[in-house]
């Protein structure tokens, strides 16, 4: 039998000897789930033992050259002892509570520091209880960097240990999973597609403290990130070593690209308003993406989408403008609700291209409270294949790695424009503000010689930068 088909075969025997149910349950860390897994049944039935052995080896533990395995407590013990025998890498043992006598271990078994350990565990919802073990692991000197499971619940426990370092890999995801028991009858079509939406609309709590993004160096961050866009920015950011966005609000099309012909290499990201430009015309467009091209930046149109999905689909594709056919991302408010967001994701056409959501701004006197930044936040949860990242002005606005704060209201002085404009340095926008990309736009273009400029701030930008990934603190 193939390992598809056996895939399916332990797919079925897990729901015939009630190591899946169907129903109203409530899951170790705390929520409601319409399905629940019990494995610890599993050691009733040598084979599914044996299967369960035999497919995890097979899918990644014979591939592996890791030191040694643990299993997380207590399901997963008896699989990871299987294994240890059958790969014939020792094995150690981690305690649900250190010994009240004697060594406060709290890992059993041989080893030395320095050596590696592969994770096994049975179901992972938040990824806590792997967590819990990793870290106990790593108290030890031991390195953690993969963890395989039988089962994936899809409900950020991926996220959650990549986040710390650890890759995961499960034999089944909850989607799959469902998917197997439908197609051999075990559960209805409408029984799947309920849980499958619940799975799709529900987050695990992190129990965890969340790793702080602002620590984590752009390289690491591209990894995290689920949106093209902002992978490709970080890439670019840690390739040309520079975190300035310029700011290109001039209203003729030959002096943005004989600002761009001279700033372009220093930047990360160019941020338009088409709409100011007086002599607008496709050639224009073409010569921009000339210029992101040769000087490998990206394109970011300030539209702020703020109208019913509809309308945003027909501003975002049509008009004089057609911005989906050439920015790599758009700014948009979140005000008028999701229909915004499934409007853009709707009109991508299948070309990677992103989302900056405006949760804060800078301007004095702005509207935004504290409720609505959050419910921002909250919002672009469902889309992480679109959302680039927040148009924000604080560090806690968002926690997620994968996502970029790009911060307008940059200046080399604390200081302000006649209109409201608020001006932070760089020092305070990078370290304090946790921002990863300034947008930096009259402080640049006013000056005597942009390009000086724009090498100028790029310099003291990525000096912060360095400086707050280093883990000094101002
Ligand atoms: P400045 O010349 O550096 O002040 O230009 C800042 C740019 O960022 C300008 O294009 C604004 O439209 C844009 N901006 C901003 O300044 N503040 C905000 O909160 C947002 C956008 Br959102």
């Amino acid at each position: 039998m193939g390992f598809e088909n056996k895939l399916e075969d332990l797919a079925v025997k897990l729901f015939t000897i009630d190591a899946v149910k169907f129903g109203d349950f409530m899951t170790k860390s705390g929520i409601k789930t319409p399905v629940y897994f019990d494995f610890r049944v599993i050691v009733s039935y040598p084979d599914i033992m044996e299967l369960i052995s035999t497919l995890l080896y097979d899918f990644s533990v014979k591939g592996s050259n890791c030191n040694h395995l643990c299993g997380v407590p207590y399901t997963a013990l008896p699989v990871a002892t299987l294994l240890s025998i059958r790969a014939k890498k020792p094995m150690l043992m981690r305690r649900k509570e250190a010994k009240g006598y004697g060594t406060k271990k709290m890992i059993e078994g041989h080893y030395k520091t320095g050596e590696t350990c592969l994770i096994i565990e049975d179901v992972v919802t938040s990824g806590s209880s792997v967590l819990e073990t990793v870290k106990d692991l790593n108290k030890e000197g031991l390195k953690v960097e993969e963890a395989v499971i039988i089962l994936d619940r899809e409900q950020g426990g991926r996220q959650s240990l990549e986040s710390n370092g650890v890759q995961m890999k499960a034999l089944f995801t909850m989607t799959q999973f469902i998917d197997i028991l439908a197609k051999h009858k075990k559960i209805t079509a409408e029984t799947a597609e309920n849980v499958k939406e619940y799975f799709r609309t529900t987050k695990a709590p992190a129990t965890e403290e969340p790793v702080d993004r602002t620590a984590l160096p752009y390289e690491k961050r591209a990894e995290l990130a689920t949106n093209q866009i902002s992978k490709q920015l970080f890439q670019i950011m840690a390739q040309k070593k520079t975190n300035l966005c310029i700011s290109v609000d001039l209203t003729s099309s030959t002096k943005i690209l004989d600002l761009l012909e001279k700033v372009g290499e220093h930047v990360c990201l160019v941020k338009t308003h088409v709409d100011i430009i007086e002599d607008f015309n496709s050639e224009f467009v073409t010569q921009i993406k000339q210029l992101a091209q040769r000087f490998n930046f990206l394109i970011l149109e300030d539209r702020k989408y703020a109208d019913i999905g509809n309308t945003v689909a027909l501003q975002y594709l049509k008009g004089l403008y057609r911005i989906g056919e050439w920015a790599d991302c758009v700014t948009v408010h979140s005000l008028p609700g999701e229909g915004i967001l499934k409007a853009l994701n709707g009109s991508t056409n299948g070309v990677s291209r992103g989302v900056f959501l405006l949760a804060e701004m800078s301007s004095e006197g702005n509207l935004i409270t504290p409720d609505y930044t959050k419910a921002t936040v909250d919002m672009s949860a469902k889309y992480p294949d679109l959302i680039t990242g927040f148009v924000c002005q604080n560090k806690d606005t968002f926690k997620d790695p994968g996502l970029i704060q790009l911060t307008p209201g940059v200046q080399l002085e604390t200081s302000g424009d006649s209109l409201g404009q608020i001006y932070n340095t760089p020092e305070k926008v990078i370290l304090e503000k946790g921002a990863d990309i300034a947008v930096v736009g009259r402080g640049i273009m006013a000056a005597k010689s942009p390009e000086t400029q724009a090498i100028v701030y790029k310099d003291a930008l990525w000096k912060c930068y360095m400086k707050r990934i280093s883990g000094q603190k101002e």
